[in-house]
């Protein structure tokens, strides 16, 4: 299968995020793609292409316009205030306040445009997400011209975020951006399977009173683990989306064994309901040793993930979200690829 990949992704390098009481170096590093793409060519997956250029309209398919303009605009304005260090939110608009929009601080719309201190701007932050949409993008472009899957190796990553805010390491919801795509451009029905540890609340929150999208995770109980305030069970979709969004939250320490059994469960739903596309939100850190993350994965699990994908016998586009055993994250990554290609 082809890759679709970027250097441009290096431009988006946090320094530090607040972990268990101390700041720490960003797990979610540009080295992380790197690895990925050694893998990619030592294991000759196939060709590794550069991303075609869709422009800014299929973002703002997902994402609203006045969030998309200040994401763009944020570290020009941090720079204007003579500020170097990553620009990161430290308000937020949460119970008793107002959901309201501050027409002049810089700090005040960084509120309201996130839900968490995980994701720091930085000079090349707008530019590495614009490219990792355009990623993604051109793996569905790969699909579309009839390839049976294509990898977009996507950094950052995308899941968290939702149409007007960032968090969890996420910018621009790269799938959900994807997704789209094929829908504008003929598809009628696409299931998202995001095994990402984390539950993939931009993307849930995005589809969630559509039926055109099937929204399938396999995740850390919110009730343990982050993102805590969505991925429940009960959260089933709602208008004529109702029926269309599946939670499969685990318990911490969840083997393969357990996880095997919830993957089949989301591929028996996928299956019923016959997507013309499945766009895989590919985030391996729910291998044992990741550092951030409480499942117990082993490296050749991730071949037994790929081979459930493939057996769903649709289209299928992965997109790269998480994972932060970066020693490993290639091997794991393109296990599933491969487990996909048999
Ligand atoms: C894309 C993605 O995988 N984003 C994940 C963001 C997770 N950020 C919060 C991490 C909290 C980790 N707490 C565990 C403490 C380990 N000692
Ligand atoms: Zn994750």
């Amino acid at each position: 299968m082809q890759t679709f990949y970027t250097d441009d992704h290096r431009l988006h390098h946090g320094r530090c995020e607040l972990i268990d009481g101390q700041l720490k170096p960003c797990f979610e590093m540009p080295q992380r793609a790197y690895h990925i793409l050694d893998r990619v060519k030592e294991r000759k997956l196939g060709e590794v292409l550069e991303p075609a250029d869709f422009g800014r309209a299929p973002i703002e398919r997902i994402h609203t316009k006045a969030y998309l303009d200040f994401f763009e605009g944020a570290w020009a304005r941090w720079e204007k205030q003579g500020k170097d260090g990553d620009l990161m939110p430290f308000t937020w608009p949460a119970r008793t306040l107002r959901e309201i929009l501050p027409q002049d601080n810089l700090h005040a719309q960084l509120g309201y445009y996130s839900f968490d201190g995980g994701a720091p701007i930085t000079a090349g932050t707008w530019h590495a997400c614009y490219c990792s949409a355009q990623v993604a993008l051109s793996g569905w472009d790969e699909v579309r011209n009839g390839a049976r899957t294509a990898f977009a190796l996507c950094r950052p990553p995308g899941h968290h975020a939702a149409a007007d805010l960032m968090g969890g390491y996420c910018f621009l919801n790269n799938a959900a951006i994807a997704c789209q795509a094929a829908l504008d451009q003929g598809a009628e029905r696409i299931a998202v399977l995001d095994v990402d540890y984390h539950h993939g609340n931009g993307t849930q929150s995005i589809f969630y009173d559509r039926a055109d999208v099937l929204f399938c995770s396999i995740h850390g109980d919110p009730n343990f683990e982050f993102p805590y305030f969505l991925g429940y069970a009960d959260e089933t979709g709602a208008g004529a989306g109702e029926g269309f969004n599946l939670n499969l939250p685990l318990a911490s320490g969840s083997p393969w064994a357990v996880y095997g059994a919830a993957l089949e469960t989301a591929c028996k739903r996928i299956s019923a309901y016959s997507p013309d596309l499945v766009v895989v939100s590919l985030g391996v850190d729910t291998f044992e040793q990741d550092p951030i993350s409480q499942f117990k994965l082993k490296s050749e699990d991730y071949l037994r993930m790929g081979e459930h994908i493939a057996a769903l016998g649709c289209p299928t586009l992965f997109v790269m979200e998480g994972g932060y055993a970066v020693a490993e994250i290639g091997i794991n990554a393109v296990n599933v690829l491969e487990g996909f290609e048999g």
